[in-house]
Parts: C-alpha cells; sequence; structure tokens
C-alpha cells in the first residue's frame, strides 16, 4: 500500500460516518516568516525542518464538496477545470486516499479570495479547505492534529492553513509522519500587517516542488540551511511573544534571503527574482534607512511581500500603491 494511504487509513480507522450531502469549509493562505525548504520525504511531505508562519485572513480558498459520480470534478472559481490537467489529476489522487465507496466520486467547488492569477500560493489553502471540508461532508470529527497531518499530505504548506495567525509546523522525526504536523501560537499580535506586492503575475518558470527537490539534491549551500532555521525559528518564536517587530523583521527577511541563497546554489540554478523583485528589496532597505520599520520577504516566485506595523500602513502605501494587505 503507499505510505500516504496507510496515513490516511491510519487516522480514519476507527472513525464513524454520518456523512452530508455537501459541506463548505474557509481556510486561510500563509506566508512563512520561517520558510519550509527541503524534504527528507517526498512522499509524505515530511520537511527537513520545521518552518513558522503567518496567516493572511480572509485571502483564502473557499471550498464546496460534495459528491458525484463517474469521476472527480474540479471547479475553481467558476470555471470547470480539466480533468487532464496537472493540477486536477494530482488532486484527483489526493481526494481517491478518502474514498470509502468507490462508486462515489468528489466534486469541488474552490472559490479563491487570494489573486491566483497574480502568481500567489493558493495550494496551501486550497488543500486545507478540501480537508476541512472532507471531514465536514463525511462527519468523521477529527482532530485538529489529524487535519494538519491530512492537510499536509496534500501539499506540505498546507498543514499550516488550518488556523489564523501564527502556526508553527513541528518537522517531527518519526518515517510515518505522526509528529510532523502544524499547530497554532497564541500570541496576538494585532497591530502586525502583511501586504502582497504583485511584481510578475505570469506562470513561474520552475514550481517550488521541484525546486525544493533540486536545491536539496545539488545545492552545496543546502547543508548550512537547517542550522539557519534552528537559529531564525527561536528568534521569531520571541519577537512574537514580545511583539518585538524588528527582531520579527530582520529575522524573517534574512531568512527569506538565505532560502533563495541556497536556491542559486542548486544546478541548474534556481533564481526567481526578476530587476524588480530586487529593485524592490533596495527600496525597502532605503526606506529602513530613512526610518520606516518596513521589511520583506519572498515565497518561490517573483513577488514581495511587506511586514510592517499598522501605524505605518498609510506610509507604506503611499510607497507601494498597489499592496493588497491581508486582514
Ligand atoms: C513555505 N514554500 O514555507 C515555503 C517557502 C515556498 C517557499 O511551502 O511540495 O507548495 O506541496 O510540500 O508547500 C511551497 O511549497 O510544497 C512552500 P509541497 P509547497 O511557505
Amino acid at each position: 500500500m503507499n505510505p500516504k494511504q496507510e496515513v490516511v487509513n491510519h487516522i480514519l480507522a476507527h472513525r464513524t460516518e454520518s456523512p452530508m450531502t455537501e459541506a463548505d469549509a474557509f481556510a486561510p493562505a500563509n506566508i512563512a516568516l520561517c520558510k519550509y525548504w527541503g524534504k527528507r520525504d517526498t512522499e509524505l511531505n515530511l520537511p527537513v525542518t520545521s518552518s513558522l508562519s503567518l496567516s493572511l485572513g480572509s485571502l483564502g480558498s473557499q471550498c464546496h464538496l460534495s459528491f458525484c459520480e463517474e469521476r472527480h470534478q474540479v471547479v475553481l472559481n467558476d470555471e470547470p477545470l480539466d480533468p487532464n490537467s496537472p493540477f486536477v489529476v494530482r488532486l484527483s489522487q489526493y481526494l481517491d486516499l478518502f474514498r470509502r465507496d468507490t462508486d462515489r466520486y468528489y466534486r469541488v467547488e474552490t472559490l479563491n479570495t487570494i489573486p491566483t492569477a497574480a502568481g500567489f500560493a493558493s495550494s496551501a489553502s486550497g488543500f486545507a479547505s478540501t480537508v476541512l471540508a472532507l471531514d465536514k461532508l463525511h462527519g468523521w470529527c477529527l482532530s485538529e492534529i489529524e487535519l494538519s497531518i491530512l492537510a499536509r499530505l496534500g501539499s506540505g504548506s498546507a498543514c499550516r492553513s488550518l488556523w489564523q495567525g501564527f502556526v508553527e509546523w513541528h518537522a517531527g522525526e518519526t518515517e510515518t509522519g505522526m509528529d510532523c504536523f502544524a499547530q497554532p501560537i497564541t500570541t496576538a499580535w494585532p497591530e502586525l500587517r502583511i501586504g502582497l506586492l504583485v511584481l510578475e503575475a505570469g506562470k513561474k518558470p520552475i514550481g517550488s516542488r521541484e525546486a525544493m527537490q533540486r536545491t536539496v539534491e545539488t545545492s552545496p549551500l543546502y547543508a548550512s540551511w537547517p542550522h539557519k532555521v534552528a537559529a531564525d525559528i527561536q528568534i521569531i518564536r520571541k519577537a512574537i511573544e514580545e511583539n518585538n517587530f524588528e527582531a520579527l523583521g530582520a529575522a524573517a527577511e534574512s531568512n527569506a534571503l538565505t532560502m533563495h541563497a541556497t536556491m542559486m546554489g542548486a544546478t541548474p540554478a534556481v533564481v526567481y527574482w526578476l530587476p524588480e523583485s530586487v529593485e524592490t528589496m533596495h527600496r525597502v532597505w532605503k526606506l529602513r534607512r530613512e526610518g520606516l520599520p518596513l521589511y520583506f520577504t519572498m515565497d518561490a516566485g517573483p513577488n514581495v511581500k511587506l511586514l510592517f506595523l499598522d501605524k505605518d500602513r498609510q506610509h507604506v502605501e503611499e510607497h507601494f500603491p498597489d499592496l493588497l494587505v491581508a486582514q
């Protein structure tokens, strides 16, 4: 049996079913302040390191799930997707893990409130909202830890998308990954803001899954990454506890830059940055030198996310009028 199916069967083993005809669930997108980059198990999406993220409030995925016949159906933002597209094939394989009644398939209708076309990752909120909807549809009443483990099987970062606020994904140590799940950090920080800057809306030259694996396998810089994460995650945890914005921003920015450095050391090199990305970094650094507490983070793409406090929002928006601020 494939290892994913074993995990799903283990979690669902003693669950009774009380299925509904349809179910709805929302999950927010998340941005890592301390990144997940590299797997120790590519099948189960077990990461090399822990990671820590901030969820994006109302920006995410709303999933409507029901049963259908013959094959899975996927509708994204009111458009039925081609059943043979790579995304639908991947989602269908994931949905197959949960089918008990072999005559019934799932119809997944997802509305993304995060601009997918603008290059912001929606796979995390997409898989997380699907798992929440599956739980409701079947009436399993799974625990948050179990839901997080199941979301991880769809996409690693999806395990962090089940909560708002700060979330830590524990890397765990076991082969089965039953100790590898995310949990919320309860400290509130209502003044903290994250804004998304769309610099390039086109398709990325290489997907994060492949880029991550190539970095692990070929980058000589990857050996230093776990040490970097171990240091940064401690600093970020403490900064959250103390609501220390400068400490949080500096560690998050440095963590993102180091992640990109590991990619650039891969063969062939993975370079997501565009001239606009680098120009934005310089603008952030200049504004910071001039006294504005503003930091950035970047994921597997050319777009930049800005970190700032609510008191500086107007000032930040004057410099970046197209900024999409998460609430
Ligand atoms: C993160 N990223 O921590 C990092 C930073 C991108 C850069 O998680 O293969 O879509 O499905 O486990 O979760 C993107 O990777 O990868 C990601 P899979 P995923 O947010």
